[in-house]
C-alpha cells in the first residue's frame, strides 16, 4: 500500500490496496483506520467492489446507520443510494457544508461512498479539515469558544429544503443534539471546531446582556456563530475530488466537514454510501 497526500492540509490517496480484500482482512482495515484518522479522508482509485463487499468493509469500524431521507438498498441494508438524475430535483440535501449527522446524540464515525456513476465534468466532493480551522483560529477566539456548547437540529438543512408537515415529522424522529462547539478527537485529542450547517445557536452563551435580559437575548452569539461556520470555506483547509466511476472515498465524520457540488444537472450522478454510527460527543 502506498500512501500519497492529495494536499497539504487534508486527504491521502492510497494505491495499490483492494477494498474488496480490505473487507475480508481485519489487519488490513485497521491499517487503513489508522491512516484515516491521521489524513482524515482516504481515497481510493477505481475499486472493483461489489455492494456487500461495500458493506462488510464499512463494518470493520462499526454499526451502519439508516439515513433520514434517502433509502437503503432492500438487499443491502445501510447501504445508502444517492441516485441522481434529471428527473430529481435539485435539492439541498449534500450540497452544503456539513457534518454528518450531527442532530444525532451520537454522530457517525464516518463514511464509506463509492461512486457508481459520475458526469463527464462536475459532481465533485470538498471536504475540509476542522481540526485545521480550529488550530488558525484567533487565540482570543479560541479562548471565548472553549466552554460553549451548541444546538444542531436536522430543520437547519434537510428540513429547511422540506414541506412543515414533513419537516415537523421528520424532527419528531430525529430530535435535536447539543455539543461543545470545540470537540476533541476520541483517537488523537485533537480540537476539533464542532460547528456546521446543522448548528442553529449556542445554548451557554453568556454576556452581562442576556444575564440581565434572559438567555434569549444573545447580541454578538448570532455573529459569532457564523464567523464560525463560514470557516469551512477557507480553501487552503480544503480538498476537492474529481471522482471516476469505481472510486471510493473515505471520511473520519469527527474531524471534517464535506460538500458535494452540485453544478452537474442535468447529467446523471450515482453514489452508494455506508454511514458508520460514532460515539458521543465530548
Ligand atoms: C453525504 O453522503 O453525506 C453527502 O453529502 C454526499 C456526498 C456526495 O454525494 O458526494
Amino acid at each position: 500500500m502506498q500512501v500519497h497526500p492529495v494536499t497539504c492540509a487534508i486527504g491521502a490517496e492510497l494505491r495499490h490496496v483492494s477494498l474488496a480484500e480490505a473487507s475480508r482482512d481485519a489487519g488490513l482495515a485497521a491499517e487503513i483506520r489508522a491512516l484515516l484518522v491521521q489524513h482524515k479522508v482516504l481515497f481510493f482509485r477505481q475499486q472493483e467492489l461489489t455492494r456487500a463487499e461495500h458493506v462488510t468493509f464499512a463494518r470493520h469500524f462499526g454499526e451502519l446507520e439508516d439515513h433520514p431521507v434517502v433509502g437503503s438498498d432492500p438487499e443491502h441494508p445501510g447501504l445508502v443510494r444517492i441516485y441522481k438524475n434529471p428527473e430529481t430535483p435539485v435539492d439541498r440535501y449534500e450540497n452544503s457544508w456539513h457534518t454528518d449527522a450531527t442532530w444525532r446524540e451520537k454522530p457517525p464515525f464516518g463514511c464509506v461512498l463509492r461512486c457508481v456513476e459520475c458526469p463527464p465534468v462536475g459532481g465533485d466532493t470538498m471536504w475540509a479539515n476542522m481540526v485545521l480551522a480550529f488550530e488558525k483560529l484567533p487565540a482570543h477566539i479560541q479562548q471565548q469558544i472553549a466552554g460553549l456548547r451548541a444546538r444542531h437540529s436536522i430543520e437547519a438543512t434537510f428540513g429547511a429544503a422540506m414541506p412543515t408537515e414533513k419537516r415537523l415529522a421528520l424532527k419528531a424522529q430525529y430530535p435535536d443534539a447539543e455539543h461543545p462547539v470545540v470537540r476533541t478527537h476520541p483517537d488523537t485529542g485533537e480540537k476539533i471546531l464542532f460547528v456546521n450547517g446543522f448548528t442553529t445557536h449556542f445554548t451557554n452563551f453568556h454576556t452581562p446582556a442576556n444575564v440581565r435580559y434572559g438567555q434569549d437575548y444573545q447580541p454578538g452569539a448570532a455573529m459569532l456563530l457564523a464567523y464560525l461556520v463560514s470557516q469551512v470555506q477557507i480553501p487552503e483547509y480544503q480538498v476537492r475530488w474529481r471522482w471516476q466511476p469505481g472510486d471510493v472515498a473515505m471520511w473520519d465524520n469527527r474531524s471534517t466537514q464535506h460538500y458535494a457540488v452540485m453544478d452537474y444537472p442535468p447529467c446523471h450522478r450515482k453514489m452508494e454510501r455506508a454511514g458508520i454510527v460514532g460515539e458521543a460527543v465530548f
